[in-house]
């Protein structure tokens, strides 16, 4: 296949959806960037002096990994400058992070989780980044929170990268997804996926199996009736992955199909799952729609949800549409 470059994909993109505009090219190409700059960190590994806890919590009260404040830094320096954003917003910081005085402001707002998957980190195991990007609202003053509290419907793009064995970078602008990878040697983001759709139906599922006795009814009903195989009530036999790296199964279900689930569960009954929706859940599923998939907290499109607050939790299914559809009827009956 002729190689072609990510800068070329946006312009030419440009050129043919006109849905992205010179600042939001600006800003992909930035975030790409950056991200090659995390996957070098991350690949340095012990040898980089990167490993193990930083000695603080974040804003969720998780032990942060020097890597993390590292990537959240590495984001943050590379889109100040550049005129094109708003504000941004990130797993690691409580507040939303106002661009500096000195610099000029665009219409643009970036969320992310610099670094996903924290804890597979000092094991090797694949990790990555998620973002989302929102249109600052028309006539906005100085911005804040509230300013963010935009459904995943109001997305302008969305990607993540995935630090693995190779480093990927995946890109949805509303026209689809691609799938872009890192070569090393030239350090340029190169057109390897066009188009990624997720298959409707699937033999695998996504879950931390180790809460099986914390479900509420729906998903245990679900995850039994899939483990009860061709002798069960679905008539087929189904496989089990868990990578606790979202990226790493969101990545997987992109390439083969799945449904991904992180459920509330009885553990915390007020809190709403693990995974936080405006820099996981959003983006996410923005790109899983956009690859024929479907996306919902059990009871909703997730991209319906109206926020309230920039770090609020939300149960996540996304993947096969129809297992989707199936999980999420569960929830219904
Ligand atoms: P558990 C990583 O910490 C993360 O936020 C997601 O990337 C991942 O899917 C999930 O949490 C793993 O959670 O409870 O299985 O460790």
């Amino acid at each position: 296949m002729k190689r072609v470059s990510l800068t070329q994909y946006l312009v030419e993109e440009q050129r043919l959806n006109n849905s992205i505009p010179a600042e939001l090219r600006l800003l992909i190409e930035v975030v790409a960037r950056a991200c090659k700059t995390i996957s070098h960190a991350v690949g340095k590994g012990a040898l980089g002096e990167v490993l193990g806890s930083a000695g603080s919590e974040n804003v969720q009260g998780e032990v942060q990994k020097k890597l993390d404040i590292l990537s959240n830094e590495i984001l943050l320096e590379a889109n100040e400058w550049g005129g094109h954003l708003a504000a941004m917003a990130s797993e690691e910081m409580e507040t939303i992070h106002q661009i500096p005085n000195r610099y000029p402001k665009g219409e643009y707002m970036l969320l992310f989780d610099p670094l996903d998957g924290s804890s597979n980190i000092d094991v090797n195991v694949s990790i990555g980044t998620i973002f989302s990007v929102l249109k600052a609202p028309e006539g906005m003053g100085s911005p804040t929170e509230q300013d963010f509290m935009q459904p995943g419907s109001k997305q302008v793009a969305a990607g993540y990268a995935v630090y693995g064995p190779q480093t990927v970078l995946v890109l949805t602008t509303g026209n689809g997804v691609n799938c872009f990878t890192l070569d090393r040697e030239m350090g340029s983001w190169v057109l390897t996926q066009r188009d990624m759709q997720i298959p409707a139906d699937t033999k695998e599922f996504a879950i931390n199996a180790s809460n099986t006795r914390h479900w509420y009814p729906p998903v245990t009903r679900y995850v039994e009736e899939m483990l009860a195989g061709s002798t069960g009530p679905r008539g087929k036999d189904f496989n089990m992955r868990w990578i606790a790296s979202m990226v790493a199964d969101v990545h997987r279900i992109l390439n083969r199909g799945g449904i991904f689930m992180y459920p509330a569960d009885a553990r915390e009954p007020d809190k709403a799952g693990k995974l936080r929706l405006m820099y996981e859940a959003n983006p996410m599923s923005f790109i899983v729609e956009q690859a024929g998939g479907a996306a919902t907290d059990g009871k909703q499109r997730m991209l319906d949800i109206q926020p309230s607050t920039l770090h609020q939790r939300v149960p996540v299914f996304l993947g096969s549409r129809n297992e989707v559809e199936r999980v999420t009827q569960y929830h219904q009956a």
